[in-house]
């Protein structure tokens, strides 16, 4: 944690040298570099948003730790064996074959290290799969994403017969700071220090719906519900992309997700409900047995 904090500390400070910063950031002026979309040169993962993504780093952090006290050890005995036992410094070998003391370390060892390693990864992941209790009183939402060849479609099933799309910003001239190939044209908004449930599905082909901030990647199947949740606790705009090799323009559809305040969200809701009321057509996500003429 420490460590990911000096990197991006350090990551802001060379930016700032450099004149990205001012102008990359600009519509983000309050949030830091590194905290919802990736910065130049960096080196860990992104920032964290949600108590998901706390845990995934400081599993990530602990697991370094881990990892970096086995490779040492390791390197240690090979140097050791390397200067005393070379046929130089240890002209006549000893003959010994077994030993049941340290036979028996070596194996229990790295089981406890792995149990060690287990438990907590367990611990996470029930924590990332069970979907907290939702309730609308309490003002949680559920929003729907539909990955489609190659964008992606949010409903909002609890307010609203309201449906949009969300492409990708082309034109470099209409991005006014935003990031490229990560800005959207109508972004996913939702409020602050709520649960949101994301229940995904694909139109075509699998896609994924992934914010690294919020710590969720979760496929996006054609002919069954995904889902998965977040609860952001600070405002800001989030980026995510696709993560599922799906087509040709794979990497050109993002997801943008604007975290507001409560009663920002409800004037957002509507607006939305009359910019994207829907007709009462049949939806275009109902896959079809046969391509039709219009595809
Ligand atoms: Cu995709």
């Amino acid at each position: 944690m420490l460590v990911i904090k000096r990197l991006s500390a350090l990551a802001a400070t060379i930016g700032a040298g450099l004149g990205y910063a001012g102008a990359a950031l600009a519509e983000a002026a309050a949030q830091p570099p590194g905290l919802g979309q990736p910065t130049p040169w960096q080196l860990g993962l992104q920032l964290s948003a949600t108590p998901v993504m706390d845990s995934i780093i400081s599993f990530h952090t602990g697991l370094l730790y881990v990892i970096a006290a086995i490779s040492a050890f390791v390197l240690i005995l090979l140097v050791i064996i390397m200067v005393r036992f070379n046929a130089r410094a240890n002209p006549t070998p000893s003959r010994t074959t077994h030993n049941t003391l340290l036979e028996v370390a070596w194996t229990l060892i790295p089981v406890a290290i792995l149990v060690g390693v287990a438990i907590p990864s367990f611990r996470l992941l029930f924590f990332q799969l069970n979907m907290p209790a939702m309730s609308a009183e309490a003002g949680d939402v559920t929003v729907k994403a539909t990955g489609k060849q190659w964008y992606w479609t949010y409903s909002y099933p609890d307010h609203g017969n309201f449906e949009f799309d969300s492409l990708m910003i082309r034109d470099p001239k209409l991005l006014n700071g935003r990031p490229r190939l990560l800005a959207v044209d109508n972004e996913m908004v939702v409020p602050v220090n709520k649960n949101i449930r994301i229940i995904t599905t694909g139109a075509e082909v699998i896609h994924a719906f992934a914010v690294p901030s919020f710590g969720i990647k979760i496929d996006s199947i054609p002919g069954r519900i995904n889902e998965t949740w977040f609860r952001v606790t600070r405002e800001g705009i989030y980026y995510g992309q696709c993560s599922e090799l799906c087509g040709k323009d794979h990497a050109y559809m993002p997801i943008a997700v604007r975290v507001v305040s409560e009663e920002q969200f409800k004037t957002w809701v509507d607006g939305a409900r009359k910019k994207f009321a829907r007709d009462g057509a049949v939806p275009t996500t109902v896959a079809t047995a046969e391509p039709t003429a219009v595809r």
